[in-house]
């Protein structure tokens, strides 16, 4: 047995230096709670950065991902597998989609939507051949490769990154005017999130992706949103779009699609613009395989017939109109929809890592994002003692 310590020290020794994490050694967890390798409990409100909605190691995901494990895992694309068509349809069904493709990272579910809509643009729209532009919003957080860093307006992300792909175009977020000035003739696509996560859990104005669906379908451009972090039940909706009652031509679903399993991605959509891809055009060795669709089509199953979504509405609403009601002179704001919620704190506060750890002190997990901001999403089978717990380590540590 290695101690904490030990461990830490062999992650520094052979690491790339890429994360600054909490020191705290995880190394079990079930529903809204992990245990570190000292056995001492702490109550997560992270989960993964949702990719854990449906709370730590399910039974029933568990289970299915076991069973699945000793009848068959990889078959490749080159064969077709037994649950990848029952994925499908469990999943358009779900999400009202008509068309799915499978990936495994959330990045690649958003590189796979660029493809696809520059191809609909070009071969569908008429735009020249390489002149297709996308419009992204600022502080968009949407993955790691080198054309979505390209288009990050971190300078961290970036620095040291380039040369980037051109071909985006970057407005403010929550700004329907702006998405409509910067429309050309060449644009084929708009990338939004519902709810700007790492910027800060930012929420846009009411009925913002209402005024973008409708420019969108004007403009004749495809508008895709990223809700790899904010679908699958965290806002309190299966998908954050539905909030405005909308659709978007393509929907990045992942994290919680595995409910932590395994990586699964999605790119969804209405048949037109992935309908552009012909066989060979885009593809993975992963994507798509047994394993993961089993996994998926449980997770999937779980969040619905456990009433996740529902509960993450209604705790949601409890967790933040309680953190609203604390009386502390370093809160500036709370925020959020559902389960995803942010607590903006002044500068003054001396910045938000200080408190998470304090709190991880107290047995509850969460993590900073930016300098200001402590974000709050726990799985979405939290219930109200468990959230009474919280605020009761959460008070202390913003009143002190
Ligand atoms: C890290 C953040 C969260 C995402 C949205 C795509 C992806 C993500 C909206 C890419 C991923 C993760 C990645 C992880 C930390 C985390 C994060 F703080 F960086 F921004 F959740 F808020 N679209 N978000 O949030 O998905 O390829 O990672 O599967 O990069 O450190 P991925």
């Amino acid at each position: 047995m290695h101690t904490a310590q030990e461990l830490v020290q062999l992650e520094h020794r052979y690491g790339a230096t890429n994360y600054k994490p909490l020191d705290v050694v995880i190394n079990r967890g079930e529903g809204i709670w992990v245990w570190d390798v000292d056995g001492k409990q702490y109550i997560d409100f992270l989960s993964a950065y949702s990719a854990v909605n449906q709370g730590h190691c399910h039974p029933r995901i568990a289970a299915a991902m076991k069973e699945q494990i000793d009848k068959l895992t990889l078959t490749s694309r080159a064969f077709r597998n037994d649950q990848l068509g029952l994925f499908y349809q469990e999943l358009c069904e779900l999400t009202n989609s008509t068309m799915v493709l499978p990936m495994n990272s959330g990045a690649e579910a958003v590189e796979s939507a660029i493809k696809a809509a520059r191809k609909w643009g070009y071969y569908e729209k008429g735009v020249p051949e390489g002149l297709a532009e996308i419009i992204v919003c600022k502080n968009n957080f949407h993955g790691r490769t080198v054309t979505i860093v390209g288009f990050s307006t971190e300078a961290q992300y970036r620095d040291g990154f380039g040369p980037f792909t051109p071909g985006f175009r970057i407005i403010p977020f929550g700004d329907p005017q702006a998405l409509e000035a910067a429309i050309t003739p060449n644009t084929v696509a708009f990338l939004v999130e519902p709810i700007q996560g790492e910027a800060g859990i930012i929420v846009p104005p009411e009925g913002y992706l209402r005024e973008v669906r409708r420019i969108c379908t004007e403009q004749n451009i495809a508008m895709i949103t990223d809700e790899i972090q904010t679908g699958l039940g965290r806002t309190g909706k299966m998908l954050a779009e539905e909030h405005d009652g909308v659709e978007a031509d393509l929907t990045l679903i992942g994290k919680a699609l595995s409910g932590g399993f395994y990586p699964v991605s999605a790119v969804l959509s209405n048949k037109e613009v992935l309908g552009t891809f012909q066989p060979g055009d885009h593809g993975s060795t992963f994507g798509g395989n047994p394993l993961g669709a089993a996994v998926a089509r449980v997770a999937l199953k779980v969040l619905v017939e456990e009433g996740m979504i529902e509960n993450a509405a209604k705790m949601g609403n409890y967790l933040m109109s309680s953190l609203g009601e604390i009386d502390s002179p370093y809160i500036k704001e709370v925020r959020g929809k559902g389960l995803l919620i942010g607590l903006e704190l002044h500068p003054e506060a001396g910045g938000a890592r200080r408190f998470c750890e304090a709190l991880q002190q107290r047995g509850l997990l969460c993590k900073e994002t930016h300098d200001h901001v402590i974000r709050f999403a726990p799985p979405l089978v939290i219930q109200k003692d468990a959230i009474d717990w919280a605020l009761e380590q959460i008070e202390p540590v913003l009143t002190n």
